[in-house]
C-alpha cells in the first residue's frame, strides 16, 4: 500500500537530507587541512538556502569550490583574482569589508554598493551568513547573493544616523545552533536582567540557550547560586566554568560539541578567555585585568568584531563576539512577551483575566507569586521592564 506523504513530512525529510549534506561539508572542511593551517571558519551549509535554491547549491558546485587548491593559511586575507562563482561563509565582518571562507581559503569580500544598506537592519550581513562570491573590483570579491538564514539571534539598536527613536536590528550571528550566554559572579557583576533579555530573544528566534557562569574562582554568592538554580529549573542548561582554574571545562565541551554556538554576554565576563582554554592554541585577544576591574564590564571592548571559529572537537564551531552593554528586544506584541517567560506563562492560567498582561490588572497570579519567590521576583522585574519597552 502506498501512502501519500503530507507536506510536513516532505519538509522534514528535506530538512534531514539537507542536514546530512551540511554535516558532510563540515567534515570535509575540518579534515581538508592540517590543524595548524585550518582557517578560522566553517563551510557552507546547504540547508541555509531557500527550497527553490536546491539545484543551485548542487554538490557539483561544492566540489568545484573545494577543488580550488588550498594554499597556506593567509596572514590576513588572500586577494581574489578571477574565480568562478563560489559559495562561502562569512567568518568576520570588518568596517570596510568582510572575510569569507570557502574551500579552505579566506578572502576579502564586499557587498555591491547598492546592497550595503537594508532598511531596518544595521548590516545586511552577519557572521555565519552563507554567501555567493564573484570577482569584484580591486581584487576584493563581490558578494552576489546572501542565502536565507536558517537561524539568527538579533537585538534592537538605536539608529544614531536618524532623528527620533528609530531602532534597527543587529544580527549577532546567523545560522547558529545555540547561544551560550556568558556571565560572571563579579567583575563585571552578575546581571540576571540581561540573561532574561537574551532568553526572550532566543525563544523568539527559536534558538536553544545555555547560561555559562564563568569566573567561578571568584566565588559564587547565595544570590547568584539561587538564580542559576532558577534557570536550571526552567530547563536551561547551566554551566559553571573558570578560564583561570579550568573548572567546568569538560561540561562546557559537552555542551558545545557538534554544534555552532554563539558566545555572547557583557564585556569582560571572559568569553574569549574561556574559548582560549577550551581550545588550546586559539590565542584570542583577552582584556587585561585592570581594564576588566576598572570598567566593570562597561569599559573598552577587547573583542571588536564577531568571529566564527572551528574547534578541534568534531563539527564544532563557535562565534566569539564583542561584549554588549544592553540588549533591547523588539519584534513582538506586548501580549506575546509572557509566552517567552515559561515560568510566568504557567502562572498566568490562574490570573482573573485570560488576557492579563500581569501589570496592573486585579487578581493577577503572577504579581502575587513574585512576592513570595525571589527568583520569580527578578524574572517579573525583567518582564515588566521589557513590557514597557514594547510599548505597554
Ligand atoms: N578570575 C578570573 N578572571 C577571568 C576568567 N576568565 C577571564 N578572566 C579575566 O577577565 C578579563 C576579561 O576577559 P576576556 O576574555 O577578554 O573577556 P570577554 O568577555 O571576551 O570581553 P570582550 O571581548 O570585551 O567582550 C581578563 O582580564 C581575563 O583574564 C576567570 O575564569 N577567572
Ligand atoms: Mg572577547
Ligand atoms: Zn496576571
Amino acid at each position: 500500500m502506498s501512502e501519500k506523504l503530507t507536506n510536513r513530512q516532505v519538509r522534514s525529510i528535506k530538512k534531514m537530507l539537507a542536514n546530512k549534506g551540511r554535516r558532510q561539508q563540515l567534515k570535509e572542511l575540518k579534515s581538508s587541512r592540517p590543524p595548524e593551517q585550518r582557517p578560522k571558519s566553517r563551510t557552507p551549509r546547504r540547508n541555509d538556502w531557500d527550497e527553490d535554491d536546491e539545484d543551485y547549491f548542487t554538490s557539483e558546485k561544492i566540489r568545484r569550490a573545494e577543488k580550488i587548491k588550498a594554499g597556506p593559511r593567509p596572514q590576513a586575507a588572500e586577494v581574489i583574482e578571477r574565480e568562478p562563482e563560489v559559495t562561502g561563509t562569512v567568518i568576520e565582518i570588518r568596517s570596510g569589508d568582510s572575510l569569507v571562507m570557502f574551500g579552505g581559503r579566506t578572502v576579502r569580500a564586499m557587498l555591491p554598493a547598492g546592497a550595503r544598506s537594508v532598511q531596518g537592519m544595521r548590516s545586511p550581513l552577519a557572521v555565519g551568513d552563507l554567501v555567493e562570491l564573484g570577482p569584484g573590483p580591486s581584487g576584493i570579491a563581490s558578494i552576489t547573493r546572501v542565502a536565507t538564514r536558517q537561524s539568527a539571534l538579533s537585538r534592537a539598536v538605536s539608529d544614531s544616523s536618524r532623528q527620533g527613536s528609530k531602532m534597527r536590528a543587529h544580527v549577532l550571528a546567523a545560522n547558529v545552533d545555540q547561544i551560550v550566554i556568558v556571565c560572571s559572579p563579579k567583575e563585571p557583576p552578575f546581571r540576571p536582567g540581561l540573561i532574561d533579555r537574551y532568553l526572550v530573544a532566543a525563544s523568539r528566534d527559536g534558538l536553544p540557550a545555555a547560561v555559562c557562569l564563568n569566573k567561578t574562582d571568584l566565588g559564587i554568592s547565595d544570590e547568584v547560586e539561587a538564580a542559576l538554580e532558577g534557570y536550571a529549573a526552567l530547563d536551561i542548561a547551566v554551566l559553571r566554568t573558570s578560564a583561570e582554574t579550568g573548572d567546568g571545562l569538560e561540561r562546557a565541551r559537552e555542551q558545545i560539541a557538534g554544534k555552532v554556538s554563539l558566545f555572547t554576554g557583557h564585556s569582560g565576563v571572559g568569553k574569549s578567555s574561556l574559548l582560549n582554554v577550551l581550545e588550546p592554541g586559539l590565542a584570542l585577544r583577552v582584556g587585561d585585568v585592570t581594564q576588566a576591574t576598572a570598567g566593570q564590564g562597561k569599559g573598552t571592548h577587547t573583542t571588536s568584531s564577531a568571529r566564527l571559529i572551528p574547534l578541534s572537537l568534531p563539527e564544532t564551531f563557535v562565534v566569539d563576539s564583542p561584549g554588549i552593554r544592553t540588549f533591547t528586544v523588539r519584534g513582538m506584541a506586548p501580549r506575546d512577551l509572557a509566552s517567552h517567560f515559561p515560568d510566568i506563562d504557567t502562572l498566568a492560567a490562574n490570573c482573573a483575566y485570560s488576557d492579563c498582561l500581569h501589570s496592573a490588572e486585579p487578581d493577577c497570579a503572577v504579581r502575587a507569586a513574585q512576592h513570595i519567590d525571589p527568583f520569580l521576583r527578578g524574572r517579573y522585574k525583567s518582564y515588566r521592564l521589557m513590557l514597557t519597552e514594547l510599548g505597554r
